[in-house]
């Protein structure tokens, strides 16, 4: 619905589109929120920067990328129709699929004709004098709305590290977050890959193959559990979907972390040597994230920790045959998921063919790229083409390149200049009307994305009719319940494993970042029951005029 409204029948500078909702992103979250608004009749338009809708999964098509979560949970569940009728190819989709799946979304709700491509969000700014927002476009046009919805992303801003020489790097230089559409191969090439996070640990074995020398340049080793992808069958589809209404109801209300599985009772001290390590084969055996699931206090107990820990570097030294390799490979300074965990197909054994090297970039730093070499601190490794794997300014790093500016002018970078700051991760006290889709403050980025989109662009959806049932203009975080969330946020991430790793979640990559643990750990289930708690209690922390 494109219909242009006038808002609460204030005036707007004559030819000014205005409409009900702006919301920035057709990413997983952006193209849900729009089909939510539009079925209360609200006129939505959606701007999105990319060429075509997908979000994290248009940009990052890097070889091998694919989900770490299982594609059957890793969908959406508000339409019954479409998770029994879309068909999952692999037990983790690889990236082509799940942008097809984007797609077919966009197009089977009709989603297109209000999402303009190409488009960034440079500016919106609060009119308080009028209730609304003016948003101005890359296009040069600015509209107006009441409510705007930031469905930006935690993982959208690729970081291109600030390293002398780059940019006079003779060869290709690829971002695994901006990877490019066309099919690269790297045949006879030597490469450098710069990163060992997940992206890196994706990717790697794909382009060992190719490449006539892989070079992997490692400041921190990072753990990595395997897989076991395989494809699904038609049986396995079945079993699946008769499930799903408890699968989904599971991964909403009680679990941790938005993933159908078993929750564990006990703590890794409880059990002994043999039965812990029978555990833990077993759920490497069977592969994927949950093998974190295997206790109830690995990410609380650095004791209960290190027995996990110390079984993945035993699997490193096993499998990685050459001595000091594998010791290179095995991390050491931070607890096991304290940094996400990574989720690979033969990432370790890579190490082990003759075309790959890695080089340990904490002992030696690179110091410079040449035009046609890296050069650490002890010696030059020629390369023909480089691939940075270095990550993102998460959480926080796309809402910053837009220019947003709440009550009495005050930007939004000026606020979170010490870090974000949000009531229930939604709202930002000083900006009333503006929502932000699973932003820093809420468990996004520790949860299976979907599951925390849905509920928030359902509680988004529902705070939005709640105001217009009562003829409201504007909702707003009270300062004094986003303090108060804030220091929630803080004081259970503080009982946690997780500040001790420099790690994205703290926005540790980022230099000159304030450093803050960014997601709330306290678990979707919990965090869903007080977000709903919050709306029964007539929007209790938030100001509604
Ligand atoms: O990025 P990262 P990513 N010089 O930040 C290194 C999700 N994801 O794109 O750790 C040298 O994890 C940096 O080193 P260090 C997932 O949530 C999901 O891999 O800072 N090295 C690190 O090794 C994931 O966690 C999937 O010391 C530099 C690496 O680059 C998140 O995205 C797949 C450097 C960056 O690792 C981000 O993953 C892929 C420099 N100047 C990603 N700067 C799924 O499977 C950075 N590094 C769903």
């Amino acid at each position: 619905m494109s219909a242009v409204q006038s808002i609460s029948g204030k005036s707007q500078p004559a030819g000014t589109e205005v409409y009900d909702v702006v919301v920035v992103g057709a990413g997983f979250a952006g193209m849900y929120m729009l089909h939510k608004l539009r079925g209360q009749g609200l006129s939505v338009q959606v701007y999105e920067q990319g060429g075509d809708v997908g979000g994290t999964w248009y940009w990052n098509r890097y070889p091998g990328a694919r989900c770490d979560v299982e594609s059957m949970q890793y969908s959406y569940s508000f339409s019954d129709e479409l998770q029994q009728e879309w068909n999952w190819s692999e037990r983790y989709a690889p990236q082509p699929e799940i942008l097809k799946y984007a797609n077919h979304v966009a197009d089977r709700f009709k989603l297109r004709s209000d999402i303009q491509l190409n488009t960034r969000v440079d500016r919106a700014a609060f009119h308080e004098s009028s209730n609304t927002w003016s948003v101005t476009t890359s296009d040069g046009k600015t509209v107006m709305a009441k409510h705007v919805v930031l469905a930006t992303g935690c993982l959208s801003n690729a970081r291109v590290p600030d390293i002398k020489g780059l940019s006079d790097f003779k060869g290709k230089v690829y971002h695994t977050g901006n990877w490019p559409h066309e099919r690269i191969d790297f045949t006879g090439l030597r490469v450098g890959i710069i990163g060992t996070g997940s992206s890196a640990i994706q990717s790697v074995p794909i382009i060992a193959e190719q490449a006539s020398q892989l070079t992997v340049f490692q400041r921190t080793a990072n753990f990595s559990v395997p897989a076991r992808n395989a494809a699904l069958t038609a049986e396995e589809r079945e079993a699946f979907r008769a499930k799903y209404p408890e699968i989904r109801r599971f991964a909403r209300e009680e679990a941790r972390n938005g993933i159908y599985t078993e929750m564990p009772d006990k703590g890794a001290l409880d059990e002994g040597d043999n039965e812990r390590r029978a555990k833990y084969e077993s759920r490497w055996s069977r592969g994927g994230l949950t093998f974190m699931m295997a206790y109830n206090n690995l990410a609380l107990d650095k004791a209960a920790n290190d027995t996990a820990a110390d079984f993945v570097r035993d699997k490193i030294a096993e499998i990685v045959k050459d001595p000091q390799t594998a010791k290179l490979l095995q991390p050491d300074n931070h607890p096991i998921g304290s940094k996400r965990i990574c989720v690979d197909t033969d990432y370790y054994a890579t190490f082990n063919r003759p075309n790959v090297k890695l080089v340990d970039i904490r002992s030696s730093p690179i110091q410079e790229i040449l035009p046609n070499a890296v050069r650490t601190a002890d010696k030059d490794y020629e390369v023909d083409a480089l691939v940075l794997a270095t990550g993102f300014d998460a959480m926080t790093g796309s809402v910053a390149k837009i220019d947003i500016r709440g009550r009495n002018g005050q930007t939004l970078n000026q606020k979170w200049a010490e870090g974000p700051k949000t009531y229930l991760g939604l709202m930002s006290a000083g900006f009333p009307n503006l929502f932000i889709i699973t932003g820093p403050g809420s468990p996004s980025v520790l949860s299976n994305m979907i599951v925390s989109i849905e509920q928030h662009v359902d509680w988004i959806t529902d705070c939005i009719a709640h105001m217009r049932d009562r003829g409201l203009d504007t909702i707003e975080a009270s300062k004094a319940a986003e303090d108060k969330w804030v220091a929630h946020v803080n004081e259970v991430a503080q009982g946690t494993l997780y500040p001790q790793a420099n790690s994205w979640y703290m926005g540790a990559n980022i230099p000159g970042k304030p450093q803050v643990f960014m997601p709330y750990i306290g678990g979707v289930g919990v965090y869903r029951q007080i977000c709903s708690d919050v709306a029964a209690k007539g929007y209790e922390g938030f100001t509604m005029t």
